[in-house]
């Protein structure tokens, strides 16, 4: 940050601008505060008001690192707490209001749909989201998408599932509906497995993004950053000096693929070392287009606000440069270009009538 600003101003600042989340996983965002709230619904579905879910188990985010495998074993904790339709809903509605109150104008949450606990099936899971994006958007000013992930420990058959859910439910709500996303625990699966149905959802007009692996796997990144996605998640492990290689990082480079950049996420699952460490530096040198993102902003007890203050600090931004990192964010989204006027046209407000 330049001598523009104090360095106690940054988060007031970094708040109080219009932002845009792009990579943010459904339950990986529920936060403490939502997990003691959670409401157990009677049969009517009606909230009974004096019965709550016990969820212990579930509050284990006040670490103040996870390892990988622990964060992957916090999700699975998280979905104990996701039983029935009606909390799925309820989750969802609070997880969009805590963005929204934290200034977010578009948020594209991702989540694998699931037939878990009374939850009778994926298309009920979806419905349950969709609702939810639908009652929000009519109470809040924001604009929210959803991306249908393939957690990459399913197998290729429920990939194929989730491909075919994502095409269906995008054609009834292709507002709303509009991409998918590879993600889940990089030690297991392949992602050459997913491909067919990856290419099956792209033709027919879904946005995609994939989480780069998060250990090192030069061979599978390659097949990744080959594949040309619409975007990226992480990109650990790429730099030469940082786990990867010089060919990776200018395939990374020549692709021009905006990549997701989840700082919080990537240091306290102790997938880069510490934020010194983190190849947002290398990105900004080299001019490799990215966006700031929460990745798990329950999780990892973080906010958009928090992460763009540590991008500011670690790259010493200048409010300028915060603008200009905001609108390229609105380019990089899976907005329609209707979306994308509005909100550039709300940005460049706020930011020319900001005091
Ligand atoms: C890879 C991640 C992730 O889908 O149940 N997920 N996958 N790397 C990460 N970095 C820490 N963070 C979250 O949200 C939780 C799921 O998102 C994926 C995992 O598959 C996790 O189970 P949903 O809404």
């Amino acid at each position: 940050m330049t001598t523009e600003m104090c360095f106690q101003d940054i988060e007031k600042f970094c708040k109080s601008m219009p932002k845009l989340e792009l990579h943010a996983h459904l339950n990986g965002c529920i936060s403490n505060g939502i997990l003691e709230r959670v409401p157990v619904f009677d049969r009517s579905g009606k909230n009974a008001e004096d019965n709550w879910i016990s969820h212990e188990n579930a509050v284990v985010q006040e670490k103040k690192t996870l390892d990988l495998a622990e964060c992957f074993r916090t999700f699975a904790k998280i979905h104990e707490v996701i039983r029935t339709p009606e909390i799925l809903h309820w989750v969802t509605t609070q997880v969009i209001e805590e963005f929204w109150s934290d200034n977010v104008i578009y948020l594209e949450l991702r989540t694998t749909p699931k037939k878990i606990h009374n939850i009778p099936s994926k298309d009920v899971y979806m419905e349950k989201v969709v609702d939810a994006i639908i009652e929000c958007q009519k109470k809040f000013p924001i604009v929210v998408k959803l991306l249908v992930s393939i957690d990459r420990k399913l197998s290729v058959l429920e990939g194929e599932e989730n491909a075919t859910l994502a095409i269906k439910w995008s054609k009834k709500f292709p507002n709303i509906v509009v991409g998918m996303d590879l993600s889940g625990d990089p030690s297991k699966g392949v992602f050459e497995s997913f491909v067919p149905s990856l290419v099956r959802a792209r033709d027919s007009g879904l946005k995609l993004t994939l989480h780069l692996p998060e250990v090192a796997n030069a061979l599978e990144a390659e097949q990744m950053l080959d594949f040309r996605p619409h975007r990226v998640g992480h990109a650990v492990n790429i730099h030469p000096d940082l786990g990867g290689t010089q060919k990776l990082w200018e395939i990374l480079l020549t692709s021009r693929i905006p990549v997701e950049v989840c700082l919080s996420s990537n240091v306290l699952s102790k997938c880069v070392s510490s934020i010194d460490e983190h190849h947002i530096k290398y990105m900004q040198d080299s001019g490799i287009p990215f966006v700031i993102c929460t990745d798990d902003s329950g999780v990892f007890c973080t906010t958009l606000t928090n992460e763009y203050q540590l991008a500011a600090n670690t790259l010493l931004l200048s409010q300028d440069e915060l603008k200009v990192l905001t609108l390229k964010s609105i380019d990089y989204s899976f907005g329609s270009p209707e979306d994308k006027d509005m909100l550039t046209a709300m940005v460049r407000g706020w930011w020319e009538n900001r005091n």
